[in-house]
């Protein structure tokens, strides 16, 4: 198992259209496996492979409690059940320390493949609706700030610089300690 990279906002690569997944390999196993090991890392509750530079149609979410049920999306479709759109408050792993409101239709029906190739048609509402057309948007090379104002989007874009300078220092911080020597 491997942490995988994380693409961040505002890379092109975020842009890329994803292709379907021909068949459930043993290539695509390890990588559901490395997405989902990212995700719990990353505290996330959703990651699509385009985040991972990886551009096929593949989702992985888990929206439980205690981080115990992974869900596996292949090739999805997702059909809106309902005309309303509800604002739900969204972040993304692509976008770390950033949240706002956007509007989607609250109700959807998912169909996909698990990651043992079985037929997966449900219908779901609430945040799973939410979070599989959030994961959709990624596989499109859509991301939920393209919803918002321009002046948000640039907002975006600053913070998110912001945050990777500073985890880039921490991070040279935590390897500056991990190399001292314990008796020096
Ligand atoms: C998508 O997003 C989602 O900024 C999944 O510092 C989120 O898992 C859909 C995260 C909310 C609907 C509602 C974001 C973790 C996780 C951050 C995520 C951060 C740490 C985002
Ligand atoms: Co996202």
């Amino acid at each position: 198992m491997a942490l995988l990279p994380i693409l961040s906002y505002p890379d092109p690569r975020l842009r890329t259209i994803a292709a379907p997944v021909k068949e459930v390999n043993d290539e695509i196993k390890t990588l559901i496996a490395d997405m989902i090991e990212t995700m719990y890392d990353a505290e996330g509750i959703g990651l699509a492979a385009t985040q991972v530079d990886r551009h096929i149609q593949l989702i992985v979410m888990d929206l439980s409690e205690n981080k115990d049920t992974p869900m596996v999306f292949i090739n999805p479709k997702v059909t809106p059940l309902v005309d309303e759109k509800q604002p739900y408050e969204e972040g993304c792993l692509s976008v770390p320390e950033v949240y706002d409101k956007v509007e989607r239709p609250n109700k959807v029906r998912i169909e996909a493949l698990d990651e043992h190739g079985q037929t997966i048609d449900k219908e779901v509402e609430g945040l799973l609706a939410v979070c599989i057309q959030h994961e959709m948007d990624h596989l499109n090379g859509v991301i939920f700030v393209d919803y918002l104002s321009k002046l948000k989007q640039t907002r975006a874009r600053d913070k998110v610089k912001k945050v990777l300078k500073v985890r880039e220092k921490q991070g040279e911080r935590q390897a500056t300690r991990e190399t001292q020597p314990v008796n020096a």
